[in-house]
């Protein structure tokens, strides 16, 4: 019978077999994925849980994608996927999805259609409740998120489906408290304590985790779409401004000067309206302790202009 807090148990699991996690990754994060999120990349791939049709597109985004999901599936092999999305906008505090199993249909507000996606998965209970506890007792306003009925937002759906579009690795979502976008340079900090929170929730459970950061970089977009939304010929960078900017931030990450890079974030973020702001990369980043190696970029392209990057950094490799 499955336990009260929704995880299943080993008699009734139904799932393909993951092969068992080495011990002594248990209670660590092993890996974390810049996972940006536009629901083109979703519409291009035309998978059966999404209701409009294309003819593909950002081809680069995608196959980059590809490459993420063999690592997490074959190297990574995690208990949990960890998400914090900027479209789950809370204004008091933080808030954790601690509903057992999410279902519904999710609709993106602005290219509604591409994307009405009905998702259906399995949420970590135990870390979920255990993340607020641990986001509580380091002083910032977080709560448990139990209404069965809440609808999970496109950011979410965007980053979990792009890296495991079988959804059977069960889940942990975390909100994007707005805060950042109020003040101009405070926020962050708060993103880093939730980031070092999860950190102790992930070690006191024992789960083998990955982490992904729902978010673009460079943010201005066009706001016309060619007659077919994947007319790649009308796909290119925003300006030049926008471009260069992305580009130093992945030339910082792609050596590994993650201590620059955090000083660096709110500097892009002003230059760039980058989606960082709301802070997922910082949360990820300081889960896993601003580590100082190099983040893999698997691919980098615009999105009816936005600048988004499918970027790894695996913690076990560079140990
Ligand atoms: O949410 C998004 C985004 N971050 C980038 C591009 C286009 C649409 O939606
Ligand atoms: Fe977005």
């Amino acid at each position: 019978m499955p336990a009260a807090t929704g995880r299943v148990s080993a008699a009734t699991d139904t799932r393909p077999a993951r092969p068992a996690a080495a011990p002594d990754t248990r209670g660590r994060i092993v890996a974390g994925y810049l996972a940006p999120h536009p629901p083109h990349l979703i519409y291009a791939e035309n998978p059966p849980q999404n209701e409009p049709r294309s003819t593909g597109g950002w081809e680069i985004l995608r196959w980059a994608y590809e490459e993420a999901r063999t690592r997490l599936k074959e190297r990574h092999r995690p208990d949990v996927i960890i998400v914090h999305a900027p479209h789950w906008i809370t204004m008091v505090g933080h808030h954790v999805n601690c509903v057992p199993k999410p279902s519904g249909r999710s609709v993106e507000p602005i290219f509604p259609h591409l994307l009405r996606y009905r998702y259906d998965f399995e949420t970590d209970v135990d870390l979920a409740e255990a993340i607020v506890d641990e986001a509580s007792s380091a002083g910032l306003v977080a709560s448990r998120m139990t209404d069965p009925g809440v609808r999970v937002d496109y950011a979410t759906i965007g980053a979990l489906h792009l890296l495991n579009p079988a959804w059977d690795i069960p889940v942990v979502s975390l909100s994007a408290n707005n805060n950042p976008y109020y003040y101009a340079e405070a926020g962050l900090e708060d993103m880093e304590l939730l980031g070092e929170a999860t950190r102790r929730a992930v070690e006191r459970t024992g789960r083998r985790a990955v982490l992904a950061a729902s978010n673009s970089l460079s943010h201005l977009h066009w706001d016309t779409e060619p007659e077919l939304p994947e007319d790649m010929a009308h796909e290119h960078p925003y300006n030049n401004h926008q471009y260069q900017w992305d580009m130093r931030l992945l030339e910082l990450i792609r050596a590994g000067r993650t201590r620059e890079l955090r000083s660096f974030i709110p500097e892009h973020i002003e230059q760039t309206a980058a989606e960082i702001k709301a802070g997922s990369l910082s949360w990820m980043l300081s889960a896993m302790g601003w580590p100082e190696i190099p983040g893999d970029v698997l691919g980098y392209w615009t999105v009816i202009g936005t600048g988004n990057a499918v970027v790894e950094w695996d913690a076990q490799r560079h140990g």
